[in-house]
């Protein structure tokens, strides 16, 4: 009975949400990714992240944007690793990135030192040194990273807008299906709920001489949907609530868990999100906190929600 809408956000998505020329290539890229981890005993997630950009003209001048710095995605991707995960992180360009993101706010030549070299124009010969105080944790965050790399666990695809976000999903979905329930997807992306269709959209850039410019937006279909029913039946789903009310959060979160039939659904309030999330299930509910000691000792919230995770993951396969 639910084949008409789900097979129209198919076609809404080809119609109205520009293709990215590569999309094929990189769920081709996905799907090899995920076949060799599984063959090799490890699980494999697939983490959104960032918000997404929403053109208001196709040769695009000016387009709507959203808070989300990528933080929880990128953090969340280091303890996937840390737990044995391979990660395909589809994340908005230049939102943080796993390791680097704790040096996202150093400017890098505050952190490097030239030494040598003699006159001041001409030469360039010389030594480039680090500074560790100012990048605290560099040995630590680069050890991994390099080890993380070299045993290829993390494949980083990015998107900008919203429409490369949606088919960028949608291939990785398909290309998850194979492994059927070994595959985690964690949608912490932050997803704009609104578009202006390409048929809609003006070519040029919208003129301010022609006065105050009103917008109709159209509503985003609601991908979860098909990705949960159609395109990777087997896997195990998180998405993520993010409210301003604190006191509708739960009920939304429900409410979403009942309409899409997913496993998971953490929920956040944008103001406190890096110290308190309910992580919610259709029989469950747990509250997740960072105290001042945790956050003294360096110990942060997607620890805990990765944790939580992946060990409902276990049950989710055994059973
Ligand atoms: C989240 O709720 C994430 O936790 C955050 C993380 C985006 C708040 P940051 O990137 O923030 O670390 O700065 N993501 C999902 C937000 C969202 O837009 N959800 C939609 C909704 O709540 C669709 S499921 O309706």
């Amino acid at each position: 009975m639910a084949k008409p809408r789900i097979s129209s956000i198919d076609g809404k998505l080809a119609e109205e949400f520009a293709v990215p020329s590569h999309v094929e290539e990189v769920k081709e890229k996905m799907a090899a990714f995920a076949r060799r981890h599984v063959a090799a005993g490890r699980r494999v997630v697939l983490i959104t992240s960032g918000g997404t950009k929403v053109p208001l003209e196709s040769r695009t001048v000016r387009f709507l944007d959203n808070f989300s710095s990528g933080r929880r995605g990128a953090s969340s991707a280091e303890y996937f690793m840390d737990s044995g995960y391979a990660v395909i992180f589809l994340h908005r360009h230049r939102s943080l990135y796993p390791y680097a993101r704790m040096f996202s706010n150093i400017n890098m030549l505050d952190a490097l030192k030239f030494s040598g070299g003699g006159g001041a124009s001409s030469s360039n010969s010389g030594e480039v040194v680090v500074n560790q105080q100012v990048l605290p944790n560099i040995a630590k965050a680069l050890k991994r990273y390099q080890e993380v790399t070299e045993g290829e666990l993390l494949l980083p695809v990015e998107f900008s807008t919203l429409s490369e976000y949606l088919h960028l999903l949608k291939a990785a979905a398909k290309a998850l299906s194979t492994i059927g329930s070994e595959a985690m997807f964690y949608l912490a992306a932050a997803v704009s709920d609104f578009y202006i269709p390409a048929s809609e959209m003006p070519e040029h850039k919208i003129q301010s001489s022609n006065g105050p410019l009103q917008l109709s937006l159209n509503m985003v279909p609601k991908i979860l949907s098909p990705l949960v029913k159609d395109w990777a039946p087997r896997a195990f789903v998180i998405s993520f609530k993010l409210e301003t009310d604190a006191a509708i959060l739960l009920d939304k979160a429900r409410r979403a868990l009942d309409t899409y039939r997913h496993q998971v659904v953490v929920a956040n309030v944008l103001d406190s999100r890096r110290g308190y999330v309910v992580v919610v299930t259709p029989e469950t509910q747990a509250e997740l906190i960072i105290t001042e000691e945790d956050v003294k000792n360096d110990v942060e919230i997607e620890e805990r929600i990765v944790s939580n995770l992946t060990s409902a993951h276990n049950k989710f396969i055994t059973q």
